[in-house]
């Protein structure tokens, strides 16, 4: 799908092509996040004490149901454990019977490969799953809960908590749904039985076997059992859904307990992400996207949706090229993000469209999928505006533009 595929692979996910991402949370719903989180020695320790538990407490992981064999006797298994070993500093024989423990699950195979089927985009379908009564209450009911937090964690970032709340709704339903699968067994899936059918085998397998990787040392060096664990088929963790590197890489210690822990911590979890998108650019007080109108007899959709969610023109440029923005002095660039709602050749009305900004496009490192970042940044401003005895926003994207 044009709209979200970016540009530049920066990271994170369990990348799969994002639009296979926006396929599988339309399939399977919002547990199959990109992000990990895990449990990592640490370094720096944090200045407050407040260990908050996550409300709902991590579910055991789930055993290897139909798994296959394990990686004890699978020598290329072994090998990559003895020079991880080597490489960081960890117990070979701890590595070796981590790996052990690890089965092949024929279900996260499958579950890595792109749809057989391309199924059409739709925006109202996609919203409709995340900004929704349950959804919502669950998000007024946890902004309650952990206000200082969240307004902590703004303090020091910029990152506002609506967005942290946005995300959190969206991954897991603020720790509802945190995954079930065993960390340890999808990863060692991936690293070592990726499915030669995928397009882009190859290099998804470099990225798991990094991931398994990272995953090993944080829990060896943790002193937790690797096969404890649990997350989505893809290793994704925690109340945010933090993959292994992301959690290496950006994660925080922001109750100050000495370890990074995603899945019982709330209070790491809202600073992570808040760190996540602050690292990733995240502008304070810059919007996320203006409303967009697009003039159907002339606008250049061709040279409009090029470059994607890079944000590429600026406000008069945009205009110029038929869609004017309702921020016409807006000074920084903006990208077209174009919204299906089903096949038009079916009946379905015509694509949406929105403006978006540098900050738009910061809220897609989070996943790489413009209905992704829209869900989480509607989310979270419908949670905050009823919070502040709002009515709820109406969704910018909300008025259809059929398509020239
Ligand atoms: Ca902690």
């Amino acid at each position: 799908m044009r709209t979200v595929s970016p540009p530049t692979p920066l990271h994170r996910g369990p990348s799969v092509a994002p639009s296979f991402w926006l396929s599988v949370a339309l399939a399977l719903g919002p547990t199959v996040g990109p992000a990990l989180a895990a449990f990592a020695a640490l370094h720096t320790p944090h200045a407050a004490a407040t260990t908050e538990r996550a409300q709902a407490p991590a579910k055991k992981a789930k055993p290897a149901r139909n798994g296959g064999p394990t990686y004890a006797h699978h020598p290329a298994a072994q090998a990559w454990g003895d020079a991880l070993a080597q490489r960081q500093g960890l117990d070979p024989l701890a590595v070796r019977a981590a790996l052990a423990q690890a089965r092949k699950l024929p279900q996260v195979q499958q579950l890595v490969l792109p749809p057989t089927l391309p199924t059409a985009k739709n925006w109202t379908a996609y919203r409709a799953r995340f900004i929704e009564p349950v959804r919502i209450r669950a998000g007024l009911a946890f902004w309650d809960a952990h206000a200082n937090l969240l307004a902590r964690a703004e303090a020091e970032t910029g990152v506002p908590a609506r967005l942290v709340v946005g995300v959190l709704g969206v991954e897991t339903l603020y720790g509802r749904h945190m995954g079930r699968w065993r960390v340890l067994d999808a990863l060692a899936t991936l690293a070592f039985d990726f499915p030669t059918q995928h397009p882009r085998a190859e290099a998804r397998q470099r990225y798991f076997e990094g991931e398994l990787g990272h995953f090993l040392t944080q829990t060896l060096r943790a002193g937790i059992d690797p096969s404890e664990p649990s997350g989505s088929y893809a290793g994704a963790m925690g109340l945010p859904q933090f993959m292994p590197g992301s959690v290496a890489q950006f994660a925080v210690d922001f109750d100050g307990d000495g370890r990074i822990d995603l899945t019982h911590s709330v209070a790491d979890a809202i600073g992570s992400v808040a760190h996540y998108f602050k690292a990733f650019g995240w502008q304070p007080g810059l919007p996320t996207h203006h409303a967009v109108q697009l003039d159907p007899q002339r606008a250049d959709l061709d040279t409009l949706l090029t470059p994607d969610i890079l944000p590429t023109f600026s406000a008069q440029r945009l205009t110029q090229l038929g869609a004017t923005p309702d921020d016409v002095h807006h000074s920084g660039r903006l990208a077209l993000i174009e919204l299906h709602n089903g096949d038009p050749t079916r009946g379905a009305p015509g694509a949406q469209y929105v403006a978006g900004t540098d900050n738009f496009y910061a809220v897609t490192r989070y996943n790489w999928s413009s209905y992704y970042a829209l869900a989480v940044i509607e989310l979270g401003e419908t949670i905050e505006h009823l919070r502040q005895g709002k009515a709820a926003p109406a969704s910018l994207a909300d008025s259809p533009t059929t398509k020239p």
